[in-house]
């Protein structure tokens, strides 16, 4: 059995990792869930003051999820005080909320390394604690672990256990979701709590007919004093069974029915417990332990706000300090000064082709703010669709609004494109509907780790037959593959492009583009190629060196370094680099050797589309990409460097191969000389030549 094994007992052969105590004192006493049952209720709400002043100041540092831990202090200490974690397993959905939780189970004082490599991460780890049952990120998985788990607790017969999933209404949006409660609604006898953390938003106010339902709810006049009177009439008693639950129950549901009209999960078949006063300790535990003594499927709809407690949060109506960047604790305004950002280029480009053409609509899965659609959204209301954390759906309902005659272009993180490649394949591309994706966040992200690194994306759009995608390298690029992206009215385009600030233009030296089997100067278009850098006077063309988007410019810088060695290299941007230009394959022909580099996963991506394109030239093609591996949470910068994907490593690694040429190429004119056909290292390089064949010959 795991070390999450059949009962909190399991614990005690781990050692929690709370190695550093914060100079807090009730937060330093506190060190696992069981020193939090011995509080009184006095000293409860004292530690939940502390809590907050605590992921105020720890948050403020190098930023992270602040808001929605402001809103679950007081439901984190309930569920922790009524279920008995591990053995009780939580699972908090998306797991950005979780930083209280890590707080109580033992990890308050490696909040200094909060979201830094090798320190604490900024979502649930198996590897830090045993309370941490699943490693996610990506909303609306939690109700179907939460099955599964409960599931197998009842095949091995250990029925003391109840599996509790923590969600948001935001995550609940998502499909997901619902596909799961439909599972977890029919097994009547498997304890299973449903958390409902309703507080009205995602990042942004939660939206769709759901949302709206539950917010009236909140708007009814006498609300808050119905609560008082619900929470009054509920049993004292810790545990309740299921006869005391029938009998409240029907009391209670004719005085809520008023409030919620036919309630959506007591007609899915879920018993339903509330609305709860979220930020109540006692009114949360005596809800939690009637669920908990149900022993069934229950769903406990819990009322908190987004930012509880802290000014700056609560005043912040765009996104209620969701997920800030390092800020002033004082004032909550950043730290760093605002910069120019590939978000902000495309929100502003959107907008003007917004105003130029009335078909093309903007779709958002609850992230407009963070990808930029704010501009659009303010222009045109109207062609701006939040479908909720529905990546699925805003595809689909991306080709039926192409069906329809608009042109939609939908805004998602890279990383969470993943969830709609069947629909990107087989919704857009198999039926020719012209649909723009825009991806940011793509390749290497940074703190968020493995599950934000956007770096899949690219090998994904590989596979769809008709799909082009364009990595622009620059504001310059972006604003003109945004333009080309849209003309397509008959296949899905993607455009990608990291996190962060911007870098400054990279004017090409010539753009050229394949016509007759002959390079011809291009306007633009897809299938027309940027040459950013070419070999200087008496240089050789040695090296074609393709460069994928944002890479640009450090290509360019590695091409300079080479070019003080004496090698000849040529820079290319493919601005659409899928499917590969055959502007390249033209070019590759003239060079001695092709370097592919790109920010996303090896396996697949362009550096493999292009070097299966030029399989039957007789040109090594080395891809430089990311590893295809879940990249540990760090900056950039750092995972990079680490990569040996900087300008420097470039230029050095493609001296070794040239070198490791040179001297291949001596030792076979060497008739004499016995053939040595051990296998050439590569290691300096961090791209493995694709061509084995090919690259065999060179040693
Ligand atoms: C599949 C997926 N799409 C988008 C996101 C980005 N995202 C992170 S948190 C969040 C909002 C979650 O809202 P909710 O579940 O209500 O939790 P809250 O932050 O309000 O507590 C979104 C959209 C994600 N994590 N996963």
């Amino acid at each position: 059995m795991p070390s999450r094994g059949t009962s909190a007992q399991g614990l005690s052969g781990r050692n929690p990792p709370g190695r550093r105590t914060p100079g807090t004192s009730r937060i330093s006493r506190i060190s696992s869930p069981a020193d939090l049952r011995a509080l009184d209720r006095e000293s409860l709400n004292e530690l939940a003051s502390e809590i907050r002043a605590f992921l105020v100041q720890q948050t403020s540092r190098r930023g992270g999820h602040l808001g929605p831990n402001l809103g679950v202090v007081e439901l984190t200490l309930a569920l922790h005080r009524v279920f008995d974690s591990p053995g009780d397993p939580i699972i908090f959905d998306t797991g950005h909320q979780s930083y209280v939780h890590k707080i109580v189970t033992g990890r308050a004082g490696d909040f200094d390394r909060l979201r830094t490599r090798n320190g604490l991460s900024g979502y649930p780890s198996r590897a830090e604690s045993v309370h941490d049952w699943v490693e996610n990120s990506h909303a609306t998985t939690s109700l179907s672990y939460a099955d599964g788990l409960a599931k197998a607790f009842a095949l091995r017969g250990e029925h003391n256990r109840t599996v509790v999933a923590v969600i948001g209404d935001g995550a609940l949006t998502g499909g997901m979701a619902w596909e799961a409660l439909n599972n977890i609604a029919a097994a009547k006898d498997r304890p299973l709590v449903v958390v409902l953390n309703d507080n009205g938003r995602s990042y942004a106010p939660t939206t769709g007919g759901m949302a709206q339902r539950m917010a009236a709810l909140r708007l009814k006049p006498g609300y808050e004093r119905l609560l008082g009177q619900v929470k009054s009439r509920l049993p004292m008693a810790p545990v309740i069974g299921r006869p005391l639950y029938s009998a409240l129950h029907a009391v209670k549901s004719a005085v809520k029915d008023w409030f919620i009209p036919q309630s959506l999960f007591q007609d899915l078949g879920l018993k339903y417990l509330g609305p709860i006063d979220g930020h109540d300790t006692a009114a949360l535990e005596e809800a939690l332990h009637s669920a908990k003594g149900y022993r069934g499927p229950v769903l406990v709809h819990c009322l908190t706000r987004k930012g509880e407690g802290y000014s700056p949060a609560e005043n912040d109506d765009a996104e209620q300090m969701h997920s800030p960047p390092a800020f002033d604790p004082d004032t909550g305004l950043p730290i760093a000064a605002p910069t120019k950002t590939w978000t902000s280029v495309f929100g502003r480009k959107l907008a003007t082709i917004g105003a130029e053409r009335d078909d093309v609509v903007a779709i958002t899965a609850a992230m407009s703010g963070p990808t930029g659609l704010g501009p659009f959204a303010e222009a045109f209301p109207d062609r701006m669709y939040d479908v909720g954390i529905a990546e699925q759906h805003a595809l689909t309902s991306a080709a039926g609004l192409a069906m329809g005659g608009m042109h939609p272009v939908v805004a998602l993180y890279a990383t969470f494109l993943n969830r709609a490649f069947d629909q990107l394949l087989m919704d857009c591309a198999l039926h020719k509907l012209g649909v723009t994706v825009v991806l940011d966040r793509a390749g290497v992200t940074g703190e968020d780790g493995p599950s934000h690194h956007g770096m899949w994306d690219m090998s994904l759009a590989a596979l769809v037959p008709g799909l082009a995608l364009a990595a622009p390298r620059d504001a310059a690029t972006l604003v003109q593959e945004l333009d080309e992206a849209v003309a397509v009215d008959n296949a899905p385009t993607v455009l990608r492009y990291p996190k962060g600030a911007v870098p400054q233009d990279i004017q090409q030296l010539r753009r050229v583009v394949a016509h007759d089997g002959r390079l011809v100067p291009a306007a633009g278009g897809i299938g027309a190629v940027d040459v950013l850098a070419e070999p200087g006077a008496g240089h050789d063309h040695d090296v074609l060196l393709v460069a994928v988007g944002a890479f640009g410019a450090l290509s360019v810088e590695a091409a300079s370094r080479l070019a003080d060695q004496g090698i000849g290299v040529t820079v290319v941007d493919p601005r659409w680099a899928l499917p590969v230009p055959a502007a390249l394959r033209l070019l590759a022909i003239e060079h001695k050797m092709v370097v592919t580099i790109e920010d996303g996963g090896r396996s697949g991506g362009v550096g493999a589309s292009v070097a299966d394109t030029l399989a039957d030239l007789d040109v090594p093609v080395t891809v430089l990409a990311l590893p295809q591996e879940f990249l540990e949470p760090a900056s950039r910068g750092d995972l990079l460097q680490d990569l040996g994907l900087t300008a420097k490593d470039v230029a050095r690694g493609i001296t070794e191969r040239i070198a490791e040429r040179a001297t291949a190429d001596a030792r076979n004119r060497s008739a004499a000389a016995p053939v040595d056909t051990a296998p050439v290292n590569r290691a300096p390089l961090n791209g493995t030549p694709t061509k084995d064949k090919r690259t065999a010959g060179e040693g």
